[in-house]
């Protein structure tokens, strides 16, 4: 498996910005520190995933930072991305692993112990947690308490990130929580400077013990 980090896990979405402004924000949150990235697109079609994942993939690869494809092992598949993330309605996590093959990482959703202990036993390398707080990007999510949180992180043997609605002000609850990593949306995406949030986001993970 490729090696990864998720200490900051950045995910994209690039509703409302042109290509052009996308691309320099994703540069900013590689030039910032993000040590992972997921490009997720929910309104593309697969041409237009795939163009837009390559110029990603490229981006990613100067930084040395593995890039991640949301639901779509095709796309992941076609741009020899580092790996894919499956939610709860998409591919099973044991069919993503099958065809991605033992040297990507798949990454998978998980709200309940039960359901990260079933991600591991198929073959999940990683594991996002949440929503911790409310969020405004376009999701299918409900809460996860911390303490649930907790307890996935010590049910599982693979490395388990908060997510939703986190950003510098507010990931402090997380402390003492095992988790590797916060994975954030708009705490970057939409920041007025997206490279001094991915900078300021970074520190903070590391106070966490995180990166
Ligand atoms: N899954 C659970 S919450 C979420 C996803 C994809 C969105 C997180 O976005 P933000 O903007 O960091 O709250
Ligand atoms: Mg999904």
């Amino acid at each position: 498996m490729i090696k990864f980090d998720s200490g900051l896990y950045f995910i994209t979405d690039s509703t409302n910005y042109s290509e052009e402004e996308f691309l320099y924000r994703v540069e900013e949150a590689l030039k910032g520190g993000i040590t992972l990235l997921q490009l997720r697109e929910k309104n593309k079609s697969t041409k237009e995933y795939i163009q837009l994942a390559e110029k990603v993939h490229a981006l990613a690869g100067r930084y040395n930072v593995p890039l991640i494809i949301d639901d779509r092992v095709d796309v992941a598949l076609a741009i020899n991305a580092e790996g894919v993330h499956v939610g709860a309605e998409d591919m099973p996590v044991k069919t993503a692993r099958k065809l991605m093959g033992n040297n990507k990482i798949v990454g998978a959703t998980a709200k309940t112990v039960p359901w990260a202990k079933d991600a591991y036993e198929q073959g999940a390398d990683y594991l996002g947690v949440g929503a911790i707080y409310p969020t405004t990007t376009k999701v299918k999510t409900v809460l996860t308490s911390t303490d649930t949180l907790r307890d996935i992180c010590n049910a599982v043997p693979i490395p388990v990130n908060a997510i939703g609605g986190l950003n510098p002000d507010n990931i402090d609850i997380l402390s003492g929580i095992p988790i590797a990593g916060i994975c954030v949306v708009s705490a970057i995406m939409k920041a007025d400077n997206p490279k001094a949030a991915a900078e300021k986001l970074r520190l903070k993970a590391k106070d966490l013990g995180l990166c």
